[in-house]
């Protein structure tokens, strides 16, 4: 046998390790002056009153996306089966919501949160202007009303954690910062132990994770691996950019519904 081809199969090996093989993104260098890209596009965000919810309604959020020179973005491509992806996050870290504002056309979308308590949220939008970038805008703001007691953000002394009957096991290949990370999520039954092989797609892909690190600042995307169906297993390539306390949310389905497993991780 020779050398190229032993090395080949001693690779293919290690490569299916989690079930699938890598995929390399195509940074396409474009010289094409109208692209689209991160820096060129604002934001401007707006909370209809700032409320905090408790009372039951909720805070409509309208998200305004234009051009640096004030020019309308009118189009959208759809990624993960929306036009949109918003996280809410709390300062804590505490709370976490996953949510899918209503394009109103003219580069705004809007839509109804209710906030657990007053106190200053993080929100983070990721969308893909039609012919640009995909791009994630983020923005801190405040909550009227009484904020709840923050909660520590502290490392999990073990990722093999319970969520809604299910033992979810977290484990990360090397815990290490600005280097290429695999994140492995395995799903058990809470009673019967055995692997949970029915997880059905969720927006398009066996699950989604999304990283924030303990300060707010660092929001990292997370790709799944493709190739993955229904578990036990769910592989994910990331990067964390720095060392730090990061909090790491995932979200699947099974039986209709979501569920969302969160761990937080000291990397060095
Ligand atoms: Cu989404």
């Amino acid at each position: 046998m020779n050398k190229p081809l032993l090395l080949m199969l001693v690779l293919s090996v290690l490569l299916s390790a989690c079930g699938s093989e890598p995929s390399w993104e195509n940074e396409e260098v474009s010289v094409v002056s109208d692209r689209i890209l991160e820096d060129h596009v604002t934001t401007v965000w707006t909370l209809a009153d700032g409320q905090a919810s408790g009372t039951g309604e909720g805070t409509l959020i309208r998200l305004e996306i234009k051009k640096n020179d004030g020019e309308r973005i009118e189009n959208f491509d759809i990624n993960h089966e929306k036009l949109l992806h918003l996280m809410v996050i709390s300062k804590d870290l505490s709370y976490f919501n996953h949510i899918h504002p209503e394009y109103k056309g003219n580069g705004v979308f809007e839509i109804e949160n209710d906030f657990p308590a007053g106190g200053e949220y993080r929100l983070i939008a990721d969308f893909k202007p039609t012919g640009g970038d995909s791009m994630t805008k983020m923005e801190w703001v405040r909550i009227k009303g009484e904020s709840a007691k923050p909660v520590p953000v502290v490392p999990d002394a073990s990722l093999d954690k319970t969520f809604e009957g299910k033992k979810v096991a977290l484990t990360i290949d090397r815990l290490a910062a600005k280097q290429a990370v695999t994140l492995k999520f395995f799903f058990r039954d809470e009673k019967t132990n055995q692997p949970i092989t029915d997880l059905e797609p969720y927006l398009g892909a066996i699950g989604h994770v999304v990283i924030l690190s303990e300060d707010g600042e660092r929001y990292v995307h997370v790709h799944a691996d493709e190739g993955q169906d229904t578990g036990p297993e769910a592989c994910f390539e990331t990067e964390f950019p720095q060392s730090g306390i990061y909090k790491i949310w995932g979200q699947f389905q099974k039986d209709n519904q979501v569920f969302t497993v969160s761990y937080v991780v000291n990397v060095p």
